[in-house]
């Protein structure tokens, strides 16, 4: 019960004796664990901050095919290049399923991607780095995928119904990356040549941080989390997860034989979770303005990808019309 919220954060939630007769039987329903779907009452701004987060995931989906892209065509094996190239196509998968979530709640799907093209969307943070070396592909699927199967596996229990459904369907398939990912690593420690050992390593310390970025500002920072908690939007904070995937990581780094990128990160007994150092937040925010290595990069790529596939998807739906015409004049 969201009653005795008091305001912390930046952000204040309406208690229940605050809100109207509607706002208060949608918060009950929430709070009952009654999942909310497109055709029920819901508050403006409920509605506003969905669009908001499924349309900055679906984003993140797209635009984190391209750091891997870049490497299918130098993949080491075929079975690499054949993994590599299925877990590039669920990510695609993963980007219509929360597309098509987004736009039961009345949203534009291309009025979205053109925010994004014109740099007003978000995506995450993580994909505007760049991937240098095939080990890349290992800490991408194991860092990376890790960090957002994390953040997903709760959202599975998230308030609104099609996002909800469509995280347990993604779930599976980031568990696959996640694994592809380590085994890469795995197999360069384990029988890969000194410079190969080495290449991992200097993947970890590239992407280590980065990663922890992925959950978002650190709870005090964080102008949206109180209202999406309250909502049942987020089911944990953002320092709660970042903590959760710093717990379960490091464990699998320590197997790898490789280290992090923190010499504050160490185990402690009194709270049993990890300690770890500072976040430089500077770059962060950096990288949320635009100035990441490859923030313009990634957008002009996107652009140009529907921009030369026009033709095709204009094609396809005169096609389409055509076909729908003669089976009326079938009719
Ligand atoms: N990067 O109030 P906060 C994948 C923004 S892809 C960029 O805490 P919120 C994969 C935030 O949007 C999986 N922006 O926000 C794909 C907000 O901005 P606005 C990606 C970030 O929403 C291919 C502002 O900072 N996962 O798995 O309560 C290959 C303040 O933050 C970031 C998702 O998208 C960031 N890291 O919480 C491989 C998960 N962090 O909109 C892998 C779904 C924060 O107010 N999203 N911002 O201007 C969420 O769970 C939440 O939106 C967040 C942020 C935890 C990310």
């Amino acid at each position: 019960m969201y009653a005795q919220l008091v305001e912390t954060g930046s952000k204040r939630v309406k208690t229940l004796e605050e809100m109207s007769p509607e706002e208060r039987t949608f918060q009950e329903k929430v709070d009952a664990e009654i999942k909310i779907e497109p055709k029920n009452w819901m508050p403006d701004a409920y509605r506003k901050t969905l669009v908001r987060q499924i349309s900055q995931h679906a984003h993140s989906e797209v635009v984190g095919m391209l750091p891997e892209g870049n490497w299918v065509t130098r993949a080491p094996t075929l079975k690499r290049k054949l993994q590599l190239m299925a877990k590039i196509q669920d990510e695609a998968g993963h980007g219509l399923y929360l597309y098509s979530a987004m736009e039961t709640l009345g949203a534009s799907r291309d009025e979205e991607i053109e925010k994004l093209h014109q740099g007003k969307a978000k995506y995450s943070s993580i994909f505007n780095y760049p991937t240098l070396n095939w080990s890349d592909m290992g800490a991408v699927g194991w860092l990376v995928d890790g960090a957002a199967i994390v953040n997903q596996v709760v959202l599975q229990r998230t308030s609104y119904g099609p996002y909800s459904r469509a995280m347990v369907r993604i779930c599976k398939e980031e568990s696959f990356h996640q694994r592809q990912g380590y085994q890469i690593l795995l197999d360069m420690m384990r029988e890969g040549t000194e410079e190969q050992k080495a290449m991992v390593q200097d993947s970890i310390n590239r992407l280590w941080w980065p990663a922890l970025m992925m959950f978002g500002p650190s709870d005090e920072d964080s102008p949206n989390s109180q209202q999406s908690m309250a909502w049942k939007i987020k089911r944990k904070s953002n320092d709660e997860l970042r903590q959760m995937f710093i717990d379960q990581t490091v464990p699998q780094l320590e197997f790898l034989g490789c280290t992090a990128p923190d010499p504050d990160l160490k185990w402690n007994e009194e709270t049993g979770h990890y300690d770890f150092g500072e976040i430089d937040w500077s770059e962060f925010y950096e990288v949320l303005k635009g100035n990441g290595p490859c923030n313009r990069e990634r957008i002009a790529t996107r652009k140009k990808a529907i921009d030369e596939g026009t033709w095709v998807r204009q094609a396809a739906k005169a096609y389409a019309d055509k076909k729908q015409q003669k089976q009326r004049d079938a009719a």
